[in-house]
């Protein structure tokens, strides 16, 4: 007799189970959540540092920082004074929602409204994995080149949002904006883009009212 177990289903579907605990969790608590993706260095960590330094009197955050290995994300974050949970993956190229579930039940919760998950930098794995937020956001920066979208399409599409960052590099970089924005519309219609720069903040008050609305309509 020949018993086969087709691992990656099982995987997917005890994940999935997972993420749903997470967000009915959240939902009951009207903790407003987002995975942030990216490839190695796209700006993750400066997108959310930047964030809580405009909004840290308006909202109450708590950061789960993934990484293979390390603190410095979480540590970067804790100068804020606000709950941060370093999570290490120890090899794996992505958080998984039994991850992210440690990362929740360790951040006082009563005590939060919106929640960055930071994921491990890469545009494939991380794109596969629900994490049971309410949103995923993928981080992209003009200094990774124009083919994106076209090469890691999963990652677009399963993100609500798109940052472009480093737009502050533009003098320094060919870019064509054009392109990008045709790739996304083909290939992820639903993802909304946003252009701007966590350095210099350049048109990141776009992104501060996206999320001000999301908070405000509270359908989470
Ligand atoms: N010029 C410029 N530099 C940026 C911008 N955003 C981030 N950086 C720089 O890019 C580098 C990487 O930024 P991080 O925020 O550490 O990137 P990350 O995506 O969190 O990286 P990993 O966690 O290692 O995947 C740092 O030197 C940042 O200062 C930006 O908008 N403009
Ligand atoms: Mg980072």
């Amino acid at each position: 007799m020949l018993k086969v177990i087709k691992i990656e289903e099982s995987v997917f579907e005890e994940n999935e189970k997972i993420a749903e605990e997470i967000r009915n969790i959240l939902k009951e608590r009207k903790i407003l959540s987002f995975n942030i993706m990216g490839g190695p260095g796209s700006g993750k960590t400066l997108f959310i540092e930047k964030t809580v330094e405009i909004l840290k009197d308006e909202f109450k955050f708590g950061v789960i920082e993934g990484d293979i290995e390390g603190t410095e994300d979480g540590e970067r974050i804790k100068k804020f004074n606000i709950p941060v949970v370093q999570i290490n993956t120890g090899g794996a190229c992505h958080l998984d929602a039994n991850m992210v579930k440690k990362g929740i039940f360790n951040l006082p919760l009563d005590k939060i409204d919106i929640i960055f998950v930071e994921n491990v930098g890469n545009l494939v794995c991380p794109a596969e994995f629900d994490v049971g937020t309410e949103k995923n956001i993928v981080i992209s920066s003009i200094t990774e080149g124009n083919g994106k979208i076209e090469k890691y399409p999963l990652m677009f599409k399963v993100s609500d949002l798109c940052i472009l960052n480093k737009i502050d590099l533009l003098p320094y970089i060919e870019f064509d904006f054009e392109k990008f924005e045709k790739d996304l519309k083909k290939i992820a219609p639903e993802t909304f883009l946003i252009k701007l720069s966590s350095k210099t903040g350049k048109n990141f008050n776009e992104w501060i009212e996206y999320l001000r609305k999301l908070r405000m309509e509270k359908k989470f």
